[in-house]
């Protein structure tokens, strides 16, 4: 597998080189690779969003060069975390537990070269793969995650079965991969789930941040208390991006779109602080729905979405080893001398 698209033209994320998985030398080299998920099986209501990662790498005005320079934050992430592209995993419609078992293998083997995986979904269901993956080398019930959603996707089966994208969540805590007390949520809302889930949810000490919540105490009070939480006791934090915590007014392009939710500004402030503050292993960004896009707005805000966290992680990196070299004697010497 060498950056193949399963669905349209061969593309890397803006342009950014292509790797393949025995690539071990780029893997190795990269702070962060790029994962297409195209996977829509797991859907219960609208389908479409196998089309999602070729939109997230593709929906943007500026050239395909792999360069972004962040304004704000004075960073390059695409060249300073040496970002690559190991394209499109294999994952045939119809076979979900054949995907998802193919995925979680790319996402662990990813992992394992140091690496952060970023997946592009694909529907929900993949986080149960990507989560594990990251889980399998990070450590099993090591890794805090934080998840921004308008449902909770705690559910114990959807249409009968175990997997789908209702499910994962549940699926990530009963397999211990994630502990449920190191699992945050963000930006619930509307009329799911019923009330035996919830309960199932309060008895695993999940933390869900819903929307009146963060409403009435402001996002950043709420990510502040998110992130004491989930650096607590972990080795990493894994980050699941649901564009339909997104007001589906600004974000339309989803399968299973919540009124009432929070706007692209408050996801890119939130992303970027994940990213800036706390120590990323893998992430996520899902239920990009093309076929239902307006004017491909949902598109261009998944794309920055990964943008703001690769940025943040970069930031991250450059003044962590400011720090190191600030607080090295021998290059402290070397400055004097
Ligand atoms: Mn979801």
């Amino acid at each position: 597998m060498a950056a193949e698209s399963m669905y349209g033209p061969k593309a890397t994320f803006l342009g950014v080189p292509a790797a393949g998985l025995d690539d071990t030398a780029k893997l190795a080299a990269a702070g962060a690779v790029i994962v297409g998920a195209p996977f829509d099986g797991g859907t219960s209501h609208r389908p479409g969003c196998r089309f999602g990662p070729a939109a997230i790498r593709t929906t943007d005005y500026l050239p395909h060069d792999g360069r972004r320079p962040h304004l704000a934050l004075g960073v390059e992430p695409l060249g300073e975390l040496a970002v690559v592209d190991v394209g499109d995993v294999t994952m045939p419609p119809g076979d979900i537990e054949g995907s998802l078992e193919r995925l979680r293998q790319v996402v662990e083997h990813v992992a394992r070269t140091g690496a952060v995986p970023v997946v592009l979904g694909g529907d929900h269901s993949i986080a149960l793969s990507d989560a594990s993956g990251v889980a399998a080398h990070i450590g099993w019930g090591r890794v805090s995650l934080l998840h921004f959603d308008a449902h909770a996707d705690t559910a114990d089966q959807q249409f009968g079965s175990l997997y789908g994208h209702g499910t994962p969540m549940r699926r990530l805590i009963e397999s211990g991969a994630v502990r449920g007390e190191r699992f945050v949520q963000i930006g619930l809302r509307g009329y799911w789930p019923d009330p035996e889930t919830l309960d199932w949810m309060a008895g695993r000490h999940m933390r869900s941040y819903e929307m009146a919540e963060v409403v009435e105490r402001g996002l950043d009070p709420c990510l502040d208390e998110a992130f004491a939480i989930a650096l607590d006791d972990c080795d990493g934090v894994f980050l699941s991006v649901d564009v339909d915590v997104v007001d589906p007014g600004q974000a339309p392009g989803t399968g299973t779109p919540e009124p009432g939710g929070l706007t692209p500004r408050q996801l890119l402030d939130a992303v970027r602080r994940v990213a800036m503050e706390l120590p990323l292993a893998g992430v996520d960004v899902v239920e990009v729905c093309p076929p239902y896009d307006q004017a491909e707005i949902t598109a261009y805000l998944a794309n920055r979405v990964v943008l703001e966290v690769l940025s943040g992680m970069a930031w991250r990196r450059r003044s962590e080893s400011e720090r190191r070299k600030a607080s090295d004697p021998l290059l402290r010497h070397r400055r004097r001398g």
